[in-house]
């Protein structure tokens, strides 16, 4: 069985991606979860299961597959629904995900993952906004093009799970997207595997500070 480790639920956005993926796909796994280190990094405790010191890491028998794209494709090896059949869904929820992977870093700083808060952002620069305006339109292009409730199609793949942290920063800094594209953060926010992460977030802040 994997043995999937992840750290804070609260705030770890990379975490999150390989969990609710397993988790809403009914694969198995072993949760560990080891938090971060209060004020300093956690390179040197992470480095312990993690060869970059850095979560999310999964273990496989004697594979060791670390960074959240790896471990998908990793996953899809063996899972072929982690990824929609249609060659076209596919081809669009991977550069999808390749790009949520690579990009988006404006949103990433502004917008730290923190599940238990509600506030509002002072000011949305244009870098913002410009994450925003694009993300919208490709969840957009994905819910039209492939006419599903979910990102690429009628089921949950790995795309949704790239995107899940955003619809939790939307919840946090009350982001506005369009109608069809807050349909999906509805969606996924009700997700019960995401209605699991959530209630885990909460009871480890009691735990971890
Ligand atoms: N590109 C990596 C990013 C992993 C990453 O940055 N993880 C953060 C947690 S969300 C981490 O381990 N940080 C260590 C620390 O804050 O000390 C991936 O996709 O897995």
């Amino acid at each position: 069985m994997y043995t999937l480790w992840i750290a804070n639920k609260n705030y770890s956005s990379w975490s999150l991606r390989p969990w609710i993926l397993l988790k809403a796909l009914d694969i198995p796994f072993n949760e560990q979860l080891s938090f971060f280190d209060s004020g300093k990094s956690s390179y040197e405790k992470f480095k312990a299961f993690s060869p970059t010191g850095l979560v999310p890491c999964l273990v496989d028998g004697n594979i060791t597959v670390w960074d959240s794209l790896a471990i998908a494709e990793y996953i899809a090896e063996e899972h072929a629904k982690v990824w929609p059949p249609d060659k076209t869904a596919k081809a669009w929820a991977r550069s999808a995900a390749a790009e949520m992977h690579s990009g988006f870093t404006t949103l990433r700083q502004v917008c730290a993952m923190n599940c238990s808060v509600r506030t509002e952002l002072d000011e949305i620069t244009p870098e913002l906004q410009r994450d925003i305006e694009r993300i919208d339109a490709l969840w957009a292009e994905g819910l039209t093009k492939f006419s599903g409730e979910w990102l690429a199609g009628d089921k949950f793949t790995a795309v949704d799970a790239f995107y899940a942290p955003v619809a939790l920063r939307a919840q946090t800094y009350g982001l506005k997207f369009s109608v069809i594209s807050q349909g999906w953060v509805d969606r996924i926010l009700k997700h019960p595997a995401m209605a699991e992460w959530l209630e885990s977030a909460v009871k480890e802040l009691k735990i971890a500070y």
